[in-house]
């Protein structure tokens, strides 16, 4: 144990524990920037300065251990002015131009301004943001340096968590910048478009590509039929940006809003997860079958989802050798845009030249999927536009919505219908645990052997996770299943996916069935989920998905009487013609 003091009150903590930690525990704010619980310490924006009694300078709390007997002053004269001049010569290099900033009011260097009372300048300004580009290009992200305080917290990011290393340090001293790889786009260089970086910058640097105006031109348009559909992450999400706490279902006040915002048809992207897993699940078997009975040496195992697309996006850069693991499925956003633009379109007696698909994801790196020239299967581009969640708040606070006072509505018929199996898409392991259910059961006749369905050796927030099924007696025709033990891999966060993938190329993993998301936590982690996101944050939302599936009176995607409806009238059945055609696609490097 180690005993300090701050602002003269007693607090203990474990041997360790930083002082920034230590004040939080004792519920005293320290503020911070280059700071995030995710990452590791940089300690070079030194806004968390403190005075420790006895020590010349001021030290950065999050960057120092707590030592027993220390004094630790956080609000000193001498403490508030170093962080006021701190400041101030962040703002002196910083494009200041607030209010015409897309951050204006969720930007941590403005509030720290506004907190500390930043009344005049007493740095020169350097302005040399004056002559900084603005990369717009990538249809995800916008990276705008006039904005960058050079804090790193994106640069760790894309290092610590994501292994991807799109963003780098160039350049020293007074020139230095973030940079890419020669200083090309980011729609240039490996950048995944996951967006996490964009989830953790404090300032307007880095944020999603928004396409709110668009969205309000289309529904304002009375030709136009707009169509939206909502991932599973984003209803435990959306509530943090409207006053709810962090883990808080909020399903039916979203359906609510949407229809209040004026969509034609509020619907949801889970039924074309329930979709996806009768198309995977069956993908899943059929390879198993050509590698079991046939011993067909072409077939690739494991099979890897293709879900989400920053993993798509890694695996073509970093992998391009395995780009036949994936499984053929689009994603669901992207079935269910090509399915907008047939299914429904004939269903509903549309033109879909007059449909504009929106969907809304806790993703950036959707928005590039949808972009992307596999995407146009339904004559059309299949979804026309991707909010985030944040963007979708955005909307509902500019329609002066009171969201907490909504009643809660369901979603409209036809692809709106979904269980509890699609609702966890959005926890890591989620879309594993689906295809189990389902698959195990087609195979057996049986459910999955575990208490309630849940199958809990898959679920977890471990960046990387084993896991087994022993199929038995399976029914006639898969008897070549027999005592097979179905080995699955889960990973999430692309530096965790370049751990599995590591070792199936040196051939140390046999798995049959991998599931990569791009992002820690999954897609409930996403770059397009409201900030701050982090671990704590993390957990709270992936208790709420699996809330949500407990309480859904069907859990099993199969029983989706909407998916058994659709292959009836329009599909035929998983894998058939029409489902090729319009549900797969495969990448080519
Ligand atoms: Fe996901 Fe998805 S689960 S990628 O994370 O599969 O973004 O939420 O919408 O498409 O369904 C994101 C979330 C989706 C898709 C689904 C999958």
């Amino acid at each position: 144990k180690v005993q300090i003091n701050i602002n003269g009150f007693p607090v203990t903590v474990k041997p360790g524990t930083t002082i920034l930690e230590a004040a939080r525990k004792a519920n005293v704010t320290i503020p911070t920037l280059c700071y995030h619980k995710d990452l590791c310490v940089a300690g070079n924006c030194r806004v968390c300065v403190v005075e420790v009694a006895g020590q010349k300078r001021l030290s950065a709390a999050c960057a120092t251990p707590c030592e027993d007997g220390m004094d630790i002053l956080t609000n000193s004269l001498k403490v508030r002015n170093s962080r006021k001049h701190i400041i101030e010569l962040l703002l002196s290099e910083h494009n200041a131009d607030c209010t015409k900033c897309y951050k204006n009011g969720k930007c941590e260097l403005q509030s720290l301004a506004s907190e500390y009372k930043i009344m005049t300048q007493d740095f020169i300004e350097l302005l040399p943001w004056k002559n900084y580009t603005i990369d717009m290009i990538s249809p995800s992200i916008i990276k705008d340096d006039s904005k960058c305080i050079r804090c790193q917290r994106c640069v760790r990011t894309c290092a610590e968590l994501q292994g991807v290393n799109a963003l780098t340090v160039a350049y020293k001293g007074d020139h230095m910048k973030i940079s890419t790889f020669f200083e090309k786009p980011m729609n240039d260089v490996v950048c995944t478009n996951c967006g996490q970086c964009v989830n953790r910058c404090p300032t307007g640097a880095l944020v999603e590509k928004n396409y709110v105006e668009e969205v309000w031109d289309a529904i304002s348009d009375p030709k136009k039929h707009v169509v939206v559909q909502t991932a599973p992450a984003v209803r435990v999400g959306l509530g943090e940006d409207l006053g709810f706490e962090p883990g808080s279902r909020v399903t039916g006040k979203m359906v609510a809003a949407l229809k209040r915002l004026g969509f034609d048809s509020v619907l949801d992207t889970d039924f074309t997860a329930d979709l996806t897993i009768m198309e995977e699940g069956t993908e899943l078997l059929t390879r198993l079958k050509k590698a079991l009975v046939d011993n067909d040496k072409e077939v690739k195992l494991p099979m890897a989802t293709s879900c989400s697309p920053g993993w798509i996006k890694y695996i073509e850069h970093m992998y391009p050798e395995y780009l036949p693991n994936l499984s053929t499925c689009k994603s669901p956003q992207q079935m269910f845009g090509a399915l907008a633009k047939t299914y429904y379109a004939k269903a509903r007696n549309l033109d879909p030249d007059k449909i504009v698909s929106v969907s809304i994801m806790p993703c950036t790196a959707k928005k590039f999927e949808a972009a992307r020239s596999e995407m146009h299967d339904s004559g059309y581009r299949d979804v026309d536009y991707v909010l985030t969640t944040r963007e979708l708040s955005i909307m509902i606070k500019q329609a002066g919505i009171d969201f907490m006072q909504l009643e809660d509505l369901e979603f409209d018929r036809l692809m709106g219908e979904s269980t509890g199996a699609s609702v966890i898409f959005g926890v890591t392991g989620g879309v594993m645990e689906a295809a189990l259910r389902t698959a195990y059961e087609l195979v057996t006749g049986r459910p999955v052997p575990f208490e309630n369905l849940n199958i809990t050796p898959v679920r977890g927030m471990e960046g990387v996770r084993e896991a087994s099924v022993k199929i038995e007696k399976p029914l006639k025709e898969w008897k070549f299943l027999d005592g097979v033990e179905l080995r699955c891999a889960i990973a999430h966060g692309l530096i965790n996916a370049k751990t599995v993938m590591d070792a199936v190329k040196a051939g140390k993993a046999n798995f049959h069935f991998l599931e990569v998301m791009a992002c820690p936590g999954g897609c409930l982690g996403g770059g397009g989920q409201p900030i701050p996101t982090n671990s704590e944050i993390r957990e709270k939302r992936a208790k709420a998905i699996y809330a949500e599936d407990s309480g859904k009176p069907i859990r099993k995607s199969h029983e989706n009487p909407e998916v058994q409806k659709i292959y009836k009238d329009f599909l035929g059945e998983p894998l058939g013609e029409v489902s090729h055609h319009l549900l797969h696609t495969t990448y080519t490097p």
